[in-house]
């Protein structure tokens, strides 16, 4: 186990590739990278909240289209994070969406440091084009991804099953690596944790995926 997601720390706003930062361990190699993608309103910004264990440093808000460019974190002083702007949300202005969709692509394309990503996706909804072609484009591109299904608790248990069976199948992807997850519940940070250092290729000691971490209301 490397990261633990403690002393997170906001780096910058960033909309095209000269402005995205050079980030450095304290060894001088690049910090691994995270980002976090999927539909607007899904919960990507609470997510990284609710693991970094601090509320308010990455904004959220009730009314889809609140992140509207690429804002760079970094955590454990190793690890960098990304909160991409969210996809597929009709209210938000043509002219804005226009702008989105090639800055998330050439963020996802020019980014070789970005090695995972976590696919947040609402555990009460069936994917659609927007999130296949999004889904599609990461496996073709060779990133590592992690199917983050959020705010499970907006659903019961056996809803929980079945959706999420519906969702993979849909996906249709073999050995896609899935996690649950609710911020208001408090439910999942452990796990997220313990399968984020796995995918990085980080051993896995549980104990140590143990830490603390603060609820968040809708
Ligand atoms: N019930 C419930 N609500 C949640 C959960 N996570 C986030 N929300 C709510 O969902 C709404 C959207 O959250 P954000 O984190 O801003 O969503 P986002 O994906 O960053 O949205 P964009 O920045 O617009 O792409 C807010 O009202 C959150 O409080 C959860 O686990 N459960
Ligand atoms: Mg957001």
């Amino acid at each position: 186990m490397k990261y633990f997601f403690k002393n997170p720390v906001f780096i910058k706003t960033a909309m095209k590739e000269p402005d995205y930062p050079l980030l450095l361990t304290v060894k001088g190699t690049p910090m691994q990278e995270i980002a976090v993608t999927g539909r607007s309103n899904v919960g990507k910004s609470s997510l990284l909240n609710h693991i970094f264990a601090r509320k308010g440093l990455v904004k959220t808000s009730s009314s889809p289209g609140k992140t509207q460019a690429i804002n760079f974190f970094t955590t454990d002083d190793t690890l960098s994070l990304v909160d991409l702007p969210g996809y597929g949300y009709a209210k938000v202005p043509l002219e804005i969406r226009k702008k989105w969709g090639p800055m998330v692509q050439k963020y996802l394309e020019k980014r070789p440091t970005l090695e995972l990503v976590l696919f947040l996706f609402d555990i009460r909804r069936v994917p659609n084009e927007d999130d296949f072609r999004m889904m599609d484009w990461l496996i073709h591109a060779g990133k590592s991804v992690i199917l983050v299904l959020t705010k499970v608790d907006k659903v019961k248990s056996n809803e929980k099953k079945a959706n999420t069976d519906k969702i993979l199948k849909a996906f249709a992807l073999q050995n896609l690596y899935h996690t649950h997850y609710s911020v208001t519940k408090n439910i999942g940070r452990k796990e997220l944790i313990a399968m984020v250092n796995e995918a990085l290729g980080e051993v896995v000691n549980d104990a140590e995926a143990e830490a603390e971490s603060v609820g968040e209301d809708e």
